[in-house]
């Protein structure tokens, strides 16, 4: 099933089951860690999938930029690989800790971060996963109100982005129901 909502005249906000490898957008955005080296949930499955140029692309930017590992609420940019989308956008989200770790505005932070990048790219669509909602913990009736009121704001109030479509990729029924709830309460408000 898809639900599908129309923001600033222009963009259709797409929540969709399904798998995050397999969608056809222009970037698909990777709910990576620190290390920018893989995992496991929709990290794995984008380097397996993908292929290793996009773990080649992530080793150097680890070197030249982010020696440190990239910090909870940024995101970077590579090939997408043997993947359909062309760029993979590796987005590191908060882990929950009970909610008093200044989460939220990590995971708002982790998203905007996603979609500066689609702007300065003029990324004419994008396909979001759940971030934080797997082994990072973040309840997700909580996680999915953020992302999806963040991209909500982003897309109504920013004219420069070029972004035609933002899919919401969910990898069950009930986290699908969950966004279907949240992006009810966010179009109200
Ligand atoms: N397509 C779409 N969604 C998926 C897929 C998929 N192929 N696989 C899992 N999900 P997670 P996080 C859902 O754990 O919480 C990794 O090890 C999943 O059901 O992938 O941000 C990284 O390396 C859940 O709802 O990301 C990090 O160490 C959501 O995607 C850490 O996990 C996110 O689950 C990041 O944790």
């Amino acid at each position: 099933m898809v639900v599908e909502a129309l923001l600033g005249n222009k963009t259709r906000l797409i929540l969709t089951l399904g798998d995050i490898t397999e969608q056809d957008t222009v970037a698909v955005v990777n709910a990576a860690n620190s290390t920018l080296m893989g995992g496991g949930g929709v990290d794995g499955a984008i380097h397996r999938k993908g292929g290793p140029q996009i773990l080649e692309e992530c080793k150097k930017i680890r070197e030249k930029d982010w020696p440190d590992g990239l910090p909870a609420g940024n995101a970077v940019i590579t090939t997408g690989g043997r993947l359909k989308a062309k760029f993979v956008i590796h987005a590191v989200g908060p882990r929950w800790g009970g909610g008093k770790k200044d989460e939220a505005r990590l995971l708002r932070k982790t998203y905007l971060s996603c979609l500066e990048i689609a702007t300065s790219h003029r990324l004419g669509s994008l396909s979001f996963p759940s971030i934080s909602t797997g082994a990072f913990s973040y309840p997700i009736a909580l996680a999915s109100r953020e992302a999806l009121s963040t991209v909500k704001e982003f897309i109504e109030t920013r004219k420069d982005h070029a972004l035609k479509e933002v899919r919401f990729v969910l990898f069950t029924e009930s986290d699908l129901r969950v966004y279907e709830h949240a992006l009810e309460q966010v179009l109200a408000s």
